[in-house]
């Protein structure tokens, strides 16, 4: 059935509120510590399950699944025109630890529940729609964020980097993948998606900020995903006895790792905008004794900006900074190293308004706004034009069990999204 006659049939668009939410609480049980919190990392055991859950909702939905070789799922719908194309949509399922249960699961779940919406109200797709749960979006356990997409996205340095990556305990990538199955893992290069795969990639995600609530606004669109950046930062000093050194005689390199996380938050308060944010989430010291002086630290900074520009030259400040700290301190900085300094992504024009009268037509209040996460969504604008559908979460808490958002929000936001597919479907 053509555009006009399916639009004319929003009303059947019908969520299945209850299912959906059943799903998003079996998910959060794939987890590596306790509910309410969730924790799930890249190719653990718990990754693996949840790999296996979707994959079979998506079988489920009458999808065509397959995988790439490291994991990024695609579920297809194929369309009348399959030539064509297609549209895709989705998002992450991977957890940072202690965080909660529906930072990109509500993109997963909710892409695969928007897919059923658009078969129970009898649509008939054009292009094809890919529904695409990306192999991992969070940095945790490699240190790198938006890992999937950014292979898709043709990143032929991670690529490389990714050869003689390990994680915390010294694991590689490459092994790591095999013992989640992902026994061709080694052929990094077939991940790389051609330009002009999709003709649109559109993500539901939580807003994971406050101000849909604050203003009671049902949908967020997305016109623009802030630029991140993360460093790695080791000291080195000579350590010893807590007792017996006296000060003038210190090189003390947990001092220089606190004194450079001052400066970090100093240069983002001076950047001249409310838009730059700036947090070390990572300090370790070593030996991690009371009575020992740190011989080492370890600090890990994001810095996020949607003005690049700004938020290059925090990041010159910060270098510049950990120089002195080191100098004055007499401590070694024997790594220095910026992990990713990415540009922001502009959401394309076609997909906001699809998205605009998708929100008109099913009567909700909706507002253009940035996303000050960043998304797979800021990958897939290098291959695709891109755009973000928000819904509201409880005071806009992320990445901590609080995280929190209504199964009628949620429901919101799968009636935008299909109906944003489908109009994307049938261009
Ligand atoms: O950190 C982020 O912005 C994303 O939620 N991983
Ligand atoms: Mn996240
Ligand atoms: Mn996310
Ligand atoms: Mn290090």
């Amino acid at each position: 059935i053509h555009e006009s006659h399916f639009l004319n049939s929003l009303s059947s668009l019908s969520v299945d509120a209850e299912t959906l939410q059943k799903q998003i609480d079996e998910l959060s049980s794939f987890s590596d510590s306790p509910a309410p919190s969730v924790t799930r990392i890249l190719y653990s055991e718990k990754d693996v399950l949840s790999r296996r859950y979707i994959k079979n909702l998506m079988e489920a939905s009458g999808l065509s699944v397959r995988e790439d070789a490291i994991g990024n799922i695609f579920g297809r719908w194929t369309g009348s025109e399959p030539e064509l194309a297609p549209v895709s949509t989705g998002s992450h399922t991977d957890a940072i630890p202690y965080s909660g249960k529906y930072d990109g699961v509500v993109g997963v779940l909710g892409a695969i529940e928007a897919i059923n919406v658009l078969k129970r109200s009898s649509f008939k797709p054009k292009r094809s729609l890919d529904v695409i749960m990306f192999t991992s979006e969070e940095p945790t356990r490699f240190g790198i964020g938006c890992l999937g997409s950014r292979l898709l996205a043709g990143s032929k340095e991670l690529a490389q980097q990714l050869e003689k990556t390990v994680d915390g305990q010294n694991v590689s990538f490459f092994y790591a993948a095999k013992s989640a199955g992902y026994m061709n893992v080694e052929k990094l290069s077939t991940v790389f998606l051609e330009k002009g795969s999709y003709s649109a990639f559109v993500e539901l995600h939580i807003e994971q900020g406050p101000i849909l609530e604050e203003e009671a606004t049902s949908i967020g669109i997305v016109t623009a995903i802030a630029a991140p950046a993360s460093i790695k930062v080791d000291f080195e000093g000579t350590g010893g006895h807590a007792g017996a050194v006296l000060m003038p005689k210190r090189n003390d390199a947990g001092l220089a790792a606190a004194e450079l996380a001052l400066a970090v938050e100093k240069h983002v308060l001076e950047s001249g905008s409310i838009d730059t944010v700036g947090t070390v989430g990572i300090l370790e010291l070593h030996p991690g004794a009371i009575n020992s002086i740190p011989s080492k630290s370890h600090l890990e900074i994001d810095t996020r900006d949607i003005d690049e520009e700004r938020r290059n030259s925090v990041i010159d400040k910060i270098y510049e900074s950990a120089l002195s700290i080191s100098k004055r301190r007499g401590v070694k900085l024997s790594e220095y190293k910026i992990v990713n300094q990415d540009p922001p992504a502009l959401s394309d024009e076609l997909i906001i308004k699809a998205a605009e009268s998708a929100s008109q037509e099913l009567e909700l209040t909706y507002k253009k706004m940035i996303s000050r996460a960043y998304h797979d969504a800021l990958f897939m604008a290098r291959v695709s034009p891109m755009g973000m559908i928000f819904i509201p979460c409880y005071k806009g808490y992320s990445h901590k069990p609080e995280e929190f958002a209504t199964i009628d929000h949620i429901a919101d936001g799968v009636k935008v999204l299909a109906l944003t597919l489908a109009k994307l479907s049938l261009s």
